[in-house]
């Protein structure tokens, strides 16, 4: 229960007992946080490493564009399945969904180890899948014929379907068992439409988990067949169809979209609230938004596919269906708009992050408008303003939710406060240097200059566009060395930050006035008790 930091007859558990076998489902969430922010450093080294190569003409850091490709790859693997999802779902939902609907875990805690304990075992095939024969260099889209056989011969390409088969494992065993929890869990009184928005998102989140994932790993079991046992479903030779791998993954790929912001969008959802000093303006069409969202993102997955020679009629329906879901997303933000409308906001770093993450979900969601219309999409496909538009939805959108709720939660979490002025000082530099980045995107991509090449200079009529690529580079060097701030705040906080009363923001939400259960973590007690 709450002393879970000791067995139930009071002797103290060893290390290995307290986070290997785990049940709590704080402890779990902990485990989540911590393994994401790792793999971020990991996959967001990546991309400093990829920029640095768009500085000057030439290839001064990439063997060859096979290394580029392998980058590409594996920094996009690592970021969508072992940072924003283990750090959102697993993180954030574990340790908050059982808090806020008054349940004491979650609904089946030994399941929901195993989802954490496949994670590490699925990064390091991921991390060998780069190594390994030369690397995996698909994209992470993993398209046939590329991924095929004939594409990329040897192992490495197996190990990361084996990777995501276990990243997919994990993730469909804790959807099951976020919607277990919120439908059977739930303290008498705790009726739907009264949970707090995060659980709403994490909810909807689960169902789209549970409804997206299978078809990605129906679809990568048919490549491990067709790569190793002489099947054919993407191979034309033998009557089968590599278009038909681009239905199934972005049947998959576009909701997996969802799944990485609604989370964000419930968290900033009550961190408004809180900062704001309001309550949340319009829950119903907040919580029927989300499932809007989530339900019109399964009718849209051809917006992906327009220029692989699809019938014109059914590439006009696509991109009405996808221009749908601007009206929820509207009402979305303008109740976010409301709901700070006139309130004695806080200026907090979690604040801070908040607004920022409505604020640049605006611009990734305006250049989504964009590209969904088929003629504007012929003219960008393939350019940085596809890049553009998908890390402002999922680095300045998500992330920013991210680091919102670790500053708000984190008092909770760990009885301690996180440092504001450094707080402040990692989000000013995230900010400008996030902009400086992926902004410019936006240009580069409006003259073509291409994606996926490691020296797109190759072609000299993007020459002209070396001084910006060495602004942006500057700018992501920027950006990652500003995580450390975060990174180190965040480990000395955990154990040194100043002690956090029950309630520091004063907030009226659910999470804060359950009783507090990490109290004080200190060093010798996180490590040895
Ligand atoms: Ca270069
Ligand atoms: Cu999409």
């Amino acid at each position: 229960m709450s002393a879970h930091a000791h067995a139930d007859h009071g002797a103290p558990i060893s290390f290995v007992r307290r986070w290997l076998y785990s049940t709590n489902h704080k402890d779990i969430g902990t485990m989540y946080l911590v393994f994401a922010i790792l793999a971020a450093f990991i996959g967001g080294g990546m991309s400093v490493y990829m920029r640095m190569e768009l500085m000057e003409p030439g290839v001064q850091y990439m063997a060859d564009g096979h290394v580029w490709n392998v980058f590409t790859t594996a920094h996009g693997l690592i970021m969508v399945f072992f940072v924003v999802m283990p750090g959102l779902i697993g993180g954030f939902g574990n340790w908050f969904v059982p808090i806020m609907i008054g349940a004491p875990d979650m609904a089946f805690p030994r399941m929901n180890n195993i989802s954490f304990w496949l994670l590490p075992p699925s990064f390091i095939l991921l991390l060998l899948s780069a190594v390994m024969d030369g690397g995996a260099g698909v994209g992470w889209t993993i398209y046939p014929p590329l991924s095929s056989s004939a594409g990329t011969p040897g192992m490495s390409m197996d190990l990361a379907i084996f990777s995501l088969h276990l990243a997919g494992v994990s993730s469909i065993l804790g959807a099951a068992n976020f919607i277990t929890t919120i439908f059977n869990m739930r303290t008498p009184g705790m009726t739907l439409h009264k949970m707090p928005l995060f659980v709403w998102a994490m909810l909807v989140t689960a169902f789209l988990l549970l409804l997206a994932v299978p078809v990605l790993a129906g679809a990568i079991t048919m490549l491990l067949t067709d790569r190793n046992f002489g099947t054919t479903f993407f191979i034309p030779e033998g009557g089968g169809d590599p278009i038909l791998f681009l239905h199934l993954f972005w049947f998959f790929g576009h909701p997996e979209v969802y799944i990485m912001i609604l989370p964000a969008m419930g968290m900033v959802s009550d961190i408004l609230t809180c900062f704001a000093r309001k309550p949340l303006f319009g829950y119903r069409p907040m919580v029927y938004s989300v499932a809007g969202i989530a339900g019109l993102g399964f009718i849209v997955w051809g917006h992906h596919m327009f220029m692989s020679g699809m019938n014109p009629a059914l590439g006009t329906t696509f991109m009405v269906s996808t221009m749908m879901i601007a009206l929820p997303s509207a009402v979305k933000t303008f109740n976010w708009l409301g709901t700070i409308w006139a309130g004695r906001i806080q200026f907090t770093t979690s604040m801070l992050f908040a607004l920022s993450f409505v604020s640049m979900f605006i611009i990734g969601g305006l250049s989504g408008i964009f590209m969904a219309a088929t003629p504007v999409d012929i003219f960008i496909h393939d350019t940085y303003f596809i890049v553009a538009h998908f890390h402002y939805v999922l680095f300045a959108g998500t992330a920013m939710g991210v680091w919102a709720a670790i500053y708000f939660w984190f008092p909770k979490m760990f009885g301690r406060t996180m440092n504001e002025f450094w707080g402040k000082m990692h989000f000013f530099l995230t900010f400008v240097f996030l902009n400086g980045t992926f902004f410019t995107m936006h240009i580069l991509g409006a003259v073509g200059f291409p994606r996926r090449l490691a020296d797109a200079y190759h072609y000299e009529t993007f020459h002209h566009l070396q001084p910006l690529n060495a602004f942006m580079t500057y700018c992501a060097i920027g950006m990652v060395a500003s995580q450390i701030i975060f990174a180190v705040n965040f480990f000395w906080s955990m154990f040194y930050g100043p002690v956090a009363g029950r309630n520091p923001w004063n907030s009226n939400t659910l999470e804060w006035t359950a009783p507090v259960s990490y109290t004080h973590l200190t060093l010798p007690t996180i490590l040895l008790v």
